[in-house]
This record gives C-alpha cells, structure tokens and sequence, in this order.
C-alpha cells in the first residue's frame, strides 16, 4: 500500500488539524472524504477505547438534509422502518433500499422536526437517490449536504468528558435520542449514539469554524481523564457485530441478508420504495445472511477482498472483515453464510490468500 495523494477530491474535514497534530498514521476515504483508521496502532487503540474515551473525526458521515412540508413523506419513501411514531429528538438505524430491496445505505435518520430530518450516511452517494426522488415526485422538500459534520466522543469515560463540555445534561440523554446543547453560543445536536460498543455520543458540529474549538475543548477537558484522539475500530466494530456498508453488504443484498429485518416493518411502511419486493423477501426468509465468523490459527492479514468460505469444495459464504482479537484470543470476523450452513457451531474452512484455514460459524458477535 503506498501513500495516498491529496487533492480537492478528497475532502479534508474541519477536525483533520486536529488529526494530524494528534499522529495520525493512516486513513481511509469516505463518502470522498478522510476518515482516520489508526493512531498509536490498531491493538493500542483498541485498548485505550474498552479503558479510557476518544474524540473520533466521523465527519465523513454526511448528512443529507430534508427540509419541507414533503421531508417525512420522502424520508418514508427511503425505508422499509416505519416511522409514524417517531418523534422529533429521536434517531433511527435505518436500512435505505432500492425498488429490488437492494441496500443502498445503513444511516442514521435524525428527526430534528416534523419538516426537518437528516440522513447520517454510511458510505455511498445517497444524495443522487434522494434528489432523484425528490425531483421525480415532485416533491416539496429540498435536499442538499449542509456543513454538518459529526465528531464522536467514544469510551467508558464519555460521560464525564461531555459533561465537561456541555454539562450534566449530557447524562440523561438517552440511547439514540438527541438533545439540543450550547458550544460557544451555539445550539448543536448531541446525541447517545456512536459507531462502538463502548457508548458515548455523537456531537452534529453544525458550522466548520466551530470544529477545532471544539476538538480542543474536548482534549483540554479531558487531559486527566487520558481522552486521546480515535477512530472508528476495525477489532472493536467485529467484536461488536457492526456493519461496514461496501464491506460487509452491497446493494446485491436485502435487509434480511444483512440481519437488519429487525429495522423493517415492511407491512406499514407505506410508500417505501422496493416494498413489494422486500414483502416477497420477507415472506420466503433470506437464504443467505450475516454471522459471526471465528477463524482459528494465528493472526490472520487485512480482508481487502472477500474470503471464499467453504464446505468441501463447494462454496457456502464469504468472509468480507476479520481482525484478530486480543480480548477473546481469537480471530473475529464477519461473513455472509448460505442457509445451509449457517447454524451455531458449524465447521468451515476460510480461504484467505495463500491458506486455508479451519472456520465456525456463530450465532451472535462477541458482545
Ligand atoms: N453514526 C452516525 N452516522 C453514521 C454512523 C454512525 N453513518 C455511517 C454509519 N455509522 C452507518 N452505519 C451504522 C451501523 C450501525 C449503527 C449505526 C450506524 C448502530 N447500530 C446499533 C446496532 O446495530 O445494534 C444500534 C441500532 C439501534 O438499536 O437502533 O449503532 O455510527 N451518526
């Protein structure tokens, strides 16, 4: 792997000063745009994110916005979840599918009013589809990416960090709610949410100039409490069971396959897009779905392509995330299995480049 070059393409984030001066030693590209993957190492960070809190720059998680008398008609169109009883301050997990119940996104909506959402998105150009919609219908609402950009605040002592900042408002805001909270005069949302299984927040930096403000209120508050700048982590997302969109699914699988039929309430939604074929899915039951996957051995190397899973000599999966794990002494991951062969404990082998090793198949991730 080789450096990667900087250009207007690739967009920097208003934390990326914050980053950098923080050792940064490598980044992925998200939604076009810079996403830390690693700061002291993978295992190192790791560690410091189950023990102490990190300031994670999840800007690439773009919002899209919908604004209008039509936004929660068209917000509707987007998703097989229902969300007649979702209120302003709340935020849904939300698989967005074609018209063959393809994914095309697993965001976050937030619901900021009746007329006023935005879509917190994984990484695909979601915008194009919304916009093709919006214009499509004929709908009234408009849509574009505000200067939103998300910084996450992740770890057992996130609380207290927060606190801090925003006061002890902060610990009663509940999971997957938001509040509105004052940072220098102004009013962001902050919400009980975040890419971890370790809780924490996310903070919706509405504004640019108020990112390194706020990066460094953060890591001046939390200097005692060892708050040190993260990112999303591969090991931890695995040991947790999170979804990586463009990795661990595609728009060639349904919600189903993806484990997120919990997300969909495919009767009542009304108007959601790809809802006849999502019922037919639905009713049969997906063939092929997400599972915990224990590969055996030692270490195993980055999943940059899918790893064939097999039975015999007849492929069953794939695994698309593995990493090892220092807590379980294992090496976790996250495939795709064939109905046939996706029940607790069943043996596999994993083809990763140049070996093969022995699998087994998990019902639930490690948490
Ligand atoms: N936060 C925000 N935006 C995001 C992400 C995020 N956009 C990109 C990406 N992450 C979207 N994907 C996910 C995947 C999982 C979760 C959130 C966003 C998640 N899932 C929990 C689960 O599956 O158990 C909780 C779901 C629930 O109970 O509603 O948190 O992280 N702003």
């Amino acid at each position: 792997m080789t450096l990667i070059s900087s250009s207007r393409r690739l967009r920097r984030t208003p934390f990326s000063e914050g980053v950098e001066a923080a050792g940064v030693k490598a980044f992925t590209v998200y939604n076009h745009m810079l996403l830390p993957t690693m700061f002291r190492s993978i295992e190192e960070d790791y560690w410091h994110l189950k023990e102490a809190v990190q300031v994670w720059d999840v800007a690439c998680e773009r919002q899209v916005e919908l604004r209008g008398p039509d936004a929660g008609r068209l917000m509707q169109m987007l998703t097989p979840r229902d969300l007649r009883s979702m209120l302003p301050g709340q935020c849904y997990y939300v698989p967005i599918v074609d018209e063959t119940g393809g994914m095309l996104n697993d965001p976050v909506a937030v619901k900021l009013a009746e007329d006023r959402w935005w879509i917190s998105i994984a990484d695909s150009d979601l915008l194009y589809w919304v916009k093709g919609l919006a214009y499509g219908f004929r709908l009234d609402v408009l849509v574009d990416e505000p200067d939103v950009s998300p910084l996450a605040v992740q770890g057992p002592r996130a609380d207290d960090l927060m606190a801090r900042v925003f006061g002890d408002q902060v610990r009663d805001i509940r999971f997957f709610r938001f509040r509105m909270l004052e940072f220098q005069g102004r009013s962001l949302a902050v919400a009980r949410s975040g890419y971890s299984r370790q809780g924490g927040f996310e903070i919706y930096v509405e504004g640019s100039d108020l990112g390194m403000p706020l990066w460094n209120a953060l890591m001046e508050a939390g200097r005692d409490l060892d708050v040190h700048a993260g990112c999303p982590n591969l090991i931890e997302r695995i040991e947790g069971g999170l979804l990586s969109y463009g990795n661990d699914m595609t728009d060639n699988n349904t919600p189903h396959e993806c484990g997120l039929g919990k997300f969909c309430n495919t009767q009542t939604a009304i108007g959601c897009v790809g809802r006849d074929a999502l019922l037919r899915v639905a009713q049969e039951g997906p063939i092929r779905q997400i599972r915990a996957i224990e590969i055996m051995g030692d270490r195993v190397p980055v999943c940059d392509r899918p790893w064939p899973l097999m039975a015999g000599d007849t492929q069953v999966g794939q695994v698309t995330s593995a990493a090892w794990s220092p807590d379980f002494g294992t090496n976790v991951a996250i495939g795709m299995v064939r109905m046939t062969h996706w029940d607790e404990a069943t043996d596999l082998d994993v083809v990763l480049p140049g070996e093969v090793r022995a699998a087994q198949v998990w019902e639930t991730f490690w948490v």
